[in-house]
């Protein structure tokens, strides 16, 4: 138990060194001096997933810079076949989450959380379970800014009952 929460705290730690460096995709290839387009992702973390279970999911946080609106289109992981994004909406008092077919808006000067009960990364077809500790890389596709390649760290379950456990009703 201690050397689990020291390891824990070793992660927690990890992440906040690399939080406080935030990944900023500035646009390279760019020859003027405006810095449009400017995303920084923080606080991208995921969950562990049960043996068999195809599909993880992908939490963080995306703050636009930039003088432009950009949009998160895509993403993609070596560890799924596919990521989608996701949205997750009380509807008659239900719980249900559909495809942002559009993307997801991240307007300029704004933040947009990607959390849980809310928008998500949909990471299926996963090759192997997601262990807690391990890390998980992601690149995310703008549209109007460049891709960010971030590593989601899988933080073990807590007491509660996982948030996302509908997903393994849901018909993709
Ligand atoms: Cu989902």
């Amino acid at each position: 138990m201690i050397q689990r929460n020291s390891l824990t705290t070793a992660f927690l730690l990890s992440c906040s060194i690399l939080t406080t460096q935030p990944v900023v995709a500035c646009q390279k290839h760019h020859d003027g001096h405006h810095a449009s387009g400017a995303i920084e992702v923080e606080n991208a973390w995921s969950r562990p997933t049960p043996p068999g279970t195809p599909m993880g999911v992908g939490y963080l946080t995306i703050t636009n810079h930039g003088a432009e609106d950009v949009l998160l289109v895509a993403a993609e992981s070596s560890r799924a076949g596919h990521v989608s994004i996701h949205e997750t909406s009380m509807h008659e008092g239900m719980m249900r989450m559909q495809p942002l077919t559009a993307g997801l808006a991240v307007p300029s000067g704004s933040t947009v959380e990607l959390k849980p009960g809310s928008y998500h990364l949909m990471l299926e077809q996963l090759k192997k379970p997601l262990m807690a500790g391990e890390t998980i890389p992601v690149q995310l596709d703008f549209e109007g800014a460049e891709d960010v390649t971030v590593e989601l760290v899988v933080q073990s379950l807590d007491a509660k009952v996982m948030e996302h456990s509908h997903h393994s009703e849901m018909e993709h």
